[in-house]
């Protein structure tokens, strides 16, 4: 039997900005996940399938083995911490920053000094305590799923950690940016064993990625 290939993606963003690189690539998606129920989706090539799994989850279907490669946020990678898993390429999509926000006119500046305490909401708990870690200051991270920019609104916490991109969601709430901790982007992540045994498969896409990364 040949050898089976399943890439592991995520619905929206990291899909949309997908489907350029799998077209170098040669291929094909045999529908788009926004107009279709299924979880696993046929391509036109007979040996290469994709699986729609949230974004968060990618890294780990992909460090089972359940996928032999994915592409997933830098947040996210961090946040699962990368255990078996190849990280051979930056994509350079879904690109947005990871910041600090509070509600305007909170004095960010007094409530972060050393000595005193934070509670920082967010769905990056990881990169949250690494980056209070850094500064020395003390805080208490609330961790939530969804909707981080409501926890400052209705004093669940002084501040939030989250992706932002074009700026729209904290504004609309009032909110304002006051750090920035990290610039993200989404990579191509890799299965350490099938790197091994799917080589001829693996190669090509990977190779033919790069060069589309690089033009
Ligand atoms: O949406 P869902 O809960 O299913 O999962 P998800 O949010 O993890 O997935 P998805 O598809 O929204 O994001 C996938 C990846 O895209 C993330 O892991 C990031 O690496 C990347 N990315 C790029 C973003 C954004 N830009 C982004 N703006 N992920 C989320 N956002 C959210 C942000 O959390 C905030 O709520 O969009 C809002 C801010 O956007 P602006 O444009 O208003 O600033
Ligand atoms: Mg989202």
């Amino acid at each position: 039997m040949p050898q089976q290939l399943t890439i592991a993606l995520s619905k929206g963003r990291i899909f949309e900005e997908t489907l350029p690189l799998l077209a170098a690539a040669g291929i094909v998606p045999s529908e788009a996940p926004e107009n279709s129920r299924k979880l696993i989706i046929p391509t036109n090539h007979p040996n290469i399938r994709l699986v729609i799994v949230r974004a968060s989850d990618v890294p780990t279907y992909v460090q089972y083995g359940a996928a032999d490669l994915g592409i997933a946020g830098k947040d996210v990678l961090i946040e699962h911490g990368g255990e078996g898993l190849c990280q051979p390429l930056d994509l350079n999509i879904a690109q947005c920053r990871m910041m600090v926000a509070v509600q305007k006119g909170f004095d960010y500046a007094h409530a972060s000094q050393a000595g005193k305490r934070l509670r920082v909401a967010t769905k990056y708990p990881s990169i949250a305590a690494e980056h209070f870690a850094a500064k020395g200051v003390h805080v208490d991270i609330i961790k939530l799923y969804g909707s981080m920019e409501l926890a400052p609104l209705v004093g669940l916490s002084d501040c939030i950690v989250d992706l932002v991109s074009t700026g729209n969601t904290l504004k609309a709430n009032n909110l304002e940016a006051v750090e920035h901790i990290a610039n993200i982007s989404s990579r191509l992540i890799v299965n350490k064993a099938a790197l091994k045994t799917k080589y001829a498969l693996l190669n090509p896409i990977v190779e033919t990625f790069a060069r589309a990364v690089q033009s």
